[in-house]
């Protein structure tokens, strides 16, 4: 009995020491694990810039890779830009060219640009509809790119153009636009623009807000004064989500008039707010012209405004159907190409 005890008692020390001992092992080892660890943080933090150097150095400096390791140590560009030069008067040149604009911008490559000298704080889509406005578009990208520019934004400007000649679709045509942009890039902010409307303010800052921005709150043919309260037509500047949000435009308002209260009402019906600039920073030349053909007036835009709460979910984004002819990248724009009247 006094054997079997001292053996018992020798017994459970030794499983009582081998069981001290494997702890401690795996301690040890699981400490250098997480020192490792620790180590490892700030190089990943750092792996864009260490990706890019390491490509640098095998590859030669391209003028690509050598913009992505600035931009990896660069730092954010402030909320306000040192560039702005506040209300300029605007100049229509008549005997201007797209040749000419495209050699007074040559930062701008395949429709988009960045600031070299810092990390714009925004992503920022510009979506144009078009059709038949050649000469705006080309007044518009003059004064546009340089303003935007100015402005230190990453930006992309698109034209979505319908094809065809049947009635225009303008609220459709953004849909598309901002579809077909997000395919390429994930743009932060979208700004829905006119092409006729030439903004004379670049502290009108072309980002987005916490809630919907409408940038035109006079043009100089209305006295530069808000046309009516609710007014949200002409330019307007939506984040990715609060355009998700509202189901975009509305797809049914063919001619003129009524997308631009609708979108309003979709935004009101998601207990957003309407943010403007003052008026001296608001302002726009809306450059002359006539009712185009194929815009004529929509005379039931008043009975699809009274059904925006009851369809506005189901009528969208999320029925956008297009048949998509071409996108395609020009020296001052990305160009796509819609037709709504064949099947997609
Ligand atoms: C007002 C609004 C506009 C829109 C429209 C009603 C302002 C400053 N603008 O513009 O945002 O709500 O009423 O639909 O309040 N377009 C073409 N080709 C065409 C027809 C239209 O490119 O054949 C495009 C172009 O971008 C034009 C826009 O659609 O700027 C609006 O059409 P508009 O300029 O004829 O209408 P407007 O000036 O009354
Ligand atoms: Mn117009």
């Amino acid at each position: 009995m006094g054997f079997s005890l001292t053996f018992h008692l020798s017994y459970r020390v030794r499983i009582l020491f081998l069981f001290t001992v494997c702890l401690m092992v795996v301690g040890w080892a699981t400490s250098n694990y997480f020192v490792d660890a620790l180590q490892e943080i700030p190089k990943t933090k750092n792996f864009r810039a260490y990706f890019n150097k390491a490509a640098v150095f095998e590859e030669e400096a391209t003028p690509t890779t050598q913009a992505l390791i600035n931009n990896a140590d660069l730092k954010n560009c402030p909320s306000m830009s040192p560039h702005l030069k506040g209300q300029s008067k605007l100049v229509f040149k008549p005997d201007l060219t797209l040749e000419e604009v495209q050699a007074e911008n040559p930062k701008v490559h395949q429709g988009r640009y960045q600031p070299e000298e810092c990390k714009a704080l925004q992503r920022v889509a510009i979506l144009i509809p078009h059709r038949n406005r050649e000469k705006h578009l080309m007044y518009l990208l003059e004064h546009l790119h340089p303003f935007l520019q100015r402005q230190q934004i990453d930006y992309g400007i698109y034209v979505i153009h319908q094809a065809g000649s049947k009635k225009f679709n303008r609220a459709k045509l953004m849909n598309v636009g901002y579809l077909e942009a997000l395919k390429e890039e994930n743009w932060d902010c979208f700004i829905f623009h006119d092409v006729d409307l030439v903004p004379e303010h670049d502290y009108n800052l072309y980002r987005c807000e916490d809630q919907p921005k409408h940038l035109v709150v006079g043009r100089n043919s209305t006295g530069y004064r808000l046309r009516y309260k609710g007014y949200f037509g002409g330019v307007t500047a939506l984040t990715r989500e609060q355009f998700f949000k509202v189901n975009g435009f509305s797809n049914n308002y063919w001619g003129w008039g009524g997308e631009d209260d609708d979108l309003r009402l979709r935004v009101e019906l998601q207990r957003m707010k309407i943010l403007r600039p003052v008026p001296e920073v608001g302002k726009y030349t809306m450059i002359f012209h006539t009712r185009d053909r194929g815009n004529e007036v929509n005379i039931g835009r008043m009975k699809l405004l009274h059904q925006v709460s009851r369809v506005w979910k189901t009528d969208g984004l999320t029925s956008c159907s297009y048949k998509l002819l071409s996108l395609e990248h020009y020296p001052l724009y990305i160009n796509i190409t819609v037709d709504f009247w064949t099947d997609p």
